[in-house]
């Protein structure tokens, strides 16, 4: 049986919605049907409107409150996508659920784990009302990316892990689009928390188990950024392996990397780019010094709009019973990465103490 395909609206207009959003959804707009753009002010929806208008010629223009509630009310429009500034996120996104809306928000999940846990108690109350849930999605990407699905079946070969290492320097400066962003300068936890939970969605990815404590040291001392910009931490895995997660936000030499040392081997994965395009480097190291290497352009973003718009097909063609989506987008796993790295902000601010990272 055909079925139409589900219609969509975007909440927000800003960079990531002009370079990511529209032109990846255009490279599947066989999928779904972009019903609207949203922002808070006229202008900025306008111009993101235009941009869309080239693949989805039918995309309507709303903002304010009114142009919101239009959204809300409209019973054709399934699902949306809310990527807004992180402190207004949850509230839409639970706004959205509660008009009876797929939702799927741009990470992070919430600013800190009081705010997660309020979140997903509001949503098992919004479910109670439905015949079965409204579907809550974070879009973190890192669980789609090609490299790191790879891992998955590559990590068994290195035997008993011993050891982990996470380095991240990133190129956070006044270069980068996101560099003067409004919100990210007034965000609890600044880029480390912003950014930082693709780093431990790729590490708990590699590792296949939780992180259980942290102990970390932050500082600030690039001023052009919001504090903390640097952070090194130890962590200790639930099967027993340690590991360091190291974050410097803007450096002159960018480079991210994870590394897990195992008992028969060494798997390791590296940002870089091959003919032109960005991507992984997967490196397994094995016994006798043999070593195999390969590359994997990014499609993250990609996979994982598409696994969200098959979800809210799926949904839509059980027409209110039971409905399992794609584990790697729901919002518990963006909750998971977020509840670490407050650990270990947290324990960065009390000089390094031990923190238990709360379980969600
Ligand atoms: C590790 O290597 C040893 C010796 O080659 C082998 O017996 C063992 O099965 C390997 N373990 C794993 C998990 O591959
Ligand atoms: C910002 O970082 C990028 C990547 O390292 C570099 O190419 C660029 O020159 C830097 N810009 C400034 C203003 O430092
Ligand atoms: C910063 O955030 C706080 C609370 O999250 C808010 O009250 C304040 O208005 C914000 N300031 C700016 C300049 O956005
Ligand atoms: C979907 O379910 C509703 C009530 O739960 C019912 O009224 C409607 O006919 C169903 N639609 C389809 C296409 O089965
Ligand atoms: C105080 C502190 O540890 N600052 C460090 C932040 O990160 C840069 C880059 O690694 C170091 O040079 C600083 O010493």
């Amino acid at each position: 049986m055909a079925t139409n395909p589900p219609q969509i609206a975007i909440l927000g207009a800003g960079i990531f919605v002009r370079t990511q959003y529209i032109p990846r959804l255009s490279e599947i707009s066989d999928l779904f049907l972009l019903k609207a753009i949203w922002s808070r002010s006229e202008e900025s929806a306008r111009g993101a409107v235009e941009l869309a208008r080239k693949f989805f010629p039918g995309v309507d223009c709303k903002w304010g409150a009114e142009g919101f509630d239009e959204i809300a009310q409209d019973d054709s429009i399934t699902a949306v996508a809310v990527v807004l500034a992180g402190q207004t996120q949850v509230d839409t996104s639970l706004r959205m659920l509660k008009a009876g809306k797929h939702v799927l928000q741009e990470k992070p999940a919430a600013a800190s784990s009081s705010e997660l846990e309020t979140a997903l108690s509001a949503y098992n109350s919004i479910s109670a009302n439905f015949p079965s849930r409204p579907i809550w999605s974070v879009a973190e990407n890192y669980r789609f990316e090609p490299a790191f699905l790879e891992c998955k079946n590559l990590i068994a070969d290195i035997g008993n892990m011993m050891s982990v290492q996470v380095i991240v320097e990133g190129s956070m400066n006044s270069s980068n689009p996101y560099f003067s962003s409004s919100w990210r300068r007034n965000f609890t936890g600044g880029f480390i928390l912003d950014m930082g939970v693709h780093f431990i969605a790729g590490l708990r990815m590699l590792v296949g188990c939780e992180v259980v404590s942290v102990s970390a040291m932050t500082s600030h001392v690039d001023l052009t950024l919001p504090p903390p910009d640097n952070i090194s931490s130890v962590f200790q895995l639930e099967n027993g392996c340690s590991g360091v997660f190291v974050m410097v936000v803007s450096s002159k030499s960018p480079k991210i990397i994870w590394r897990v040392v195992g008992l028969n081997g060494t798997l390791q994965v590296e940002r870089g780019n091959h003919e032109g395009r960005h991507g992984y480097q997967v490196s397994f190291y094995g016994i006798d010094g043999q070593s195999k290497s390969s590359f994997f352009p990014f499609s993250g973003v990609t996979d994982e709009l598409k696994a969200f718009i098959n979800d809210v097909s799926q949904a839509t063609l059980k027409n209110g019973s039971h409905y399992e989506a794609d584990s790697r987008i729901s919002f518990v796993e963006g909750a998971r990465d977020v509840a670490v790295l407050e650990a270990m902000l947290e324990s960065g601010a009390r000089q390094g103490s031990l923190v238990q990272v709360k379980k969600f």
